[in-house]
């Protein structure tokens, strides 16, 4: 099994339900390692070049909006297989194909507010992490 990191975006409305600690606690029980996060308003121009793979698509300017719309909680996540584990547990992108027990499944209400990202490669993934931390802010944890 691969030891990978992937990206994890907590998204404004899941914020605004209070449900970091939740979600977080996900995170730690399907043994994924927290080893960077941080809380962070995006600007439009940081929303907008996170999700440029679909500047093209007809949600493009709701997504922006959304993601722009409150704090965010950015995190990246370690453990085998990190990239699939997580997107696992986030489930479907829209709630209502997202299998019980899942985050958006228990967080989300629509395929606009869905709670959580999470990079869908470990490509993705690596841009992503450094989109958002430096080298120094993510952390060598092992446990
Ligand atoms: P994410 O990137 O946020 O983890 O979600 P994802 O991989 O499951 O889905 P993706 O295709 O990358 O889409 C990014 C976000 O755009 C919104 N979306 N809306 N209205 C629509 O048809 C539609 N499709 C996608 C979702 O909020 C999705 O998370
Ligand atoms: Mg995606």
């Amino acid at each position: 099994m691969a030891i990978e990191r992937t990206l994890s975006i907590i998204k404004p409305d899941a914020v605004g339900k209070n449900a970091i600690g939740a979600i977080f606690s996900r995170f730690e029980a399907a043994g994924l390692t927290i080893v960077a996060t941080k809380m962070k308003h995006l600007s439009q121009a940081e929303a907008e070049g996170f999700y440029a793979e679909h500047r093209e698509r007809g949600f493009f300017n709701d997504l922006v909006a959304f993601m722009t719309s409150g704090p965010v909680v950015v995190s990246a996540l370690q453990g085998e297989n990190a990239v699939l584990a997580h997107r696992d547990i986030l489930g479907a992108t829209n709630p209502k194909d997202a299998a019980p027990g899942t985050i958006r499944a228990d967080f989300a209400v629509s395929i606009d507010e869905n709670a959580a990202h999470g990079s869908d490669s470990t490509t993705s993934a690596a841009r992503e992490i450094g989109y958002f931390f430096s080298e120094l802010e993510v952390f060598a944890r092992t446990r």
